[in-house]
């Protein structure tokens, strides 16, 4: 394996995406998902990621070599998914480590999975059943100083965000235009939801709730208003004590984020963190490593530009002394 270098691929040896990078004993943790170097036409619902397992990578430090920890999970261990390990992430508590997935169960349904691990570099052993309540994709696990975690969750047409607005799943005409059963125009967008979990973090304390995300005047964010309006890809991290959500646009590709007092919102946009990157998709972590900042993210580079075959990369963020995030272009250097 060769040495970490910002703004170039983390691993050339797999294809990999959404990485939720965690600093664990004193070592960095990389969840990725493992894009699969198969032969696939790209549709709007996602059918391109045909992930089946999970591998972490480990780094003793931002220069330091990347090591593949290996297969830490396939879907065949799990006996609830049919197909689809999308966007993972890992959160520490009670001497363990808990890996949440989000796959497809036998109907379909997106649903999220917990695995065990005594160690973060795996192997996981997975719950028998999915998350109870638990729907869509791209999980963030947060733990908050005070010990209380969270599960960020939600993405728009093939993460079937859109076909729980009653509370139960509605899967619609299959031939239906994907997030044409949404929010349109001037309502407002949907927003990710955020569920508290359990003591022992393997269910929600109580449903999921979507989130508010607010603009500069206070007014829910505009379904149709693509540059600032969430799509998929949440994550959480808190800084001055503020929470900061951030999210991926989808079709407009940008990195974004708002801010709040609470990890249920509302939150308020403040800007964007990333332009966009090569390839459709732009997923996202944020993490402190001795007293800097980076952001974790993917892009299509490595394989030329083909959308399922992505690789993960990072660099340092910064923040203003106002606290707002300065906006990078990914290949700047
Ligand atoms: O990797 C599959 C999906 O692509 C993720 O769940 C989304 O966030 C997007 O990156």
């Amino acid at each position: 394996m060769s040495k970490a270098e910002q703004n170039k691929p983390l691993v050339k040896h797999i294809y990999t995406a959404d990485p939720s990078a965690h600093v664990f004993n004193g070592k960095i943790y990389v969840y990725p998902s493992h894009d699969l170097n198969v032969e696939v036409t790209d549709n709007d619902n996602g059918d391109q990621y045909v992930m089946e397992d999970y591998h972490v990578l480990e780094m003793d430090s931002v220069t330091s070599e990347v090591v593949d920890c290996g297969e830490v999970l396939n879907m065949r261990e799990v006996p609830w998914v049919s197909k689809q390990m999308w966007a993972p992430d890992c959160a520490y508590k009670n001497g363990k480590y808990y890996l949440y997935f989000p796959a497809k169960d036998k109907d379909g349904i997106f649903r999220i999975g917990v695995a065990t691990s005594d160690t973060p570099g795996g192997k996981f052993t997975p719950e028998a059943e999915p998350i109870k309540g638990s729907f869509s994709i791209d999980p963030c696990s947060f733990v908050d100083d005070d010990g209380r975690a969270y599960l960020v969750t939600g993405g728009l047409w093939g993460g079937q965000l859109e076909k729980w607005q009653t509370g139960s799943f509605v899967m619609g005409d299959p031939d239906m235009i994907p997030g044409s059963d949404g929010p349109k125009g001037d309502e407002p967008a949907l927003g990710p939801c955020v569920g508290e979990l359990t003591d022992d973090m393997l269910q929600y304390k109580e449903a999921p709730k979507h989130v508010q995300i607010l603009d500069e005047n206070g007014e829910p964010i505009k379904a149709c208003d693509e540059k600032r309006r969430y799509f998929e890809g949440p994550w959480m991290h808190k800084y001055n004590g503020k929470y900061y959500l951030s999210y991926s646009t989808g079709t407009t590709c940008y990195i974004v984020y708002a801010t709040s007092d609470s990890p249920f919102g509302p939150f308020t946009y403040q800007g964007r963190i990333l332009e966009p990157v090569i390839g459709w998709t732009t997923h996202h972590s944020i993490v402190e490593v001795d007293g800097k900042w980076y952001l974790f993210y993917h892009d299509s580079s490595l394989s030329g530009g083909i959308n399922s075959k992505r690789c993960v990369k990072f660099r340092e963020l910064n923040y203003d002394a106002d606290g707002k995030i300065i906006t990078m272009n990914p290949y700047d250097n």
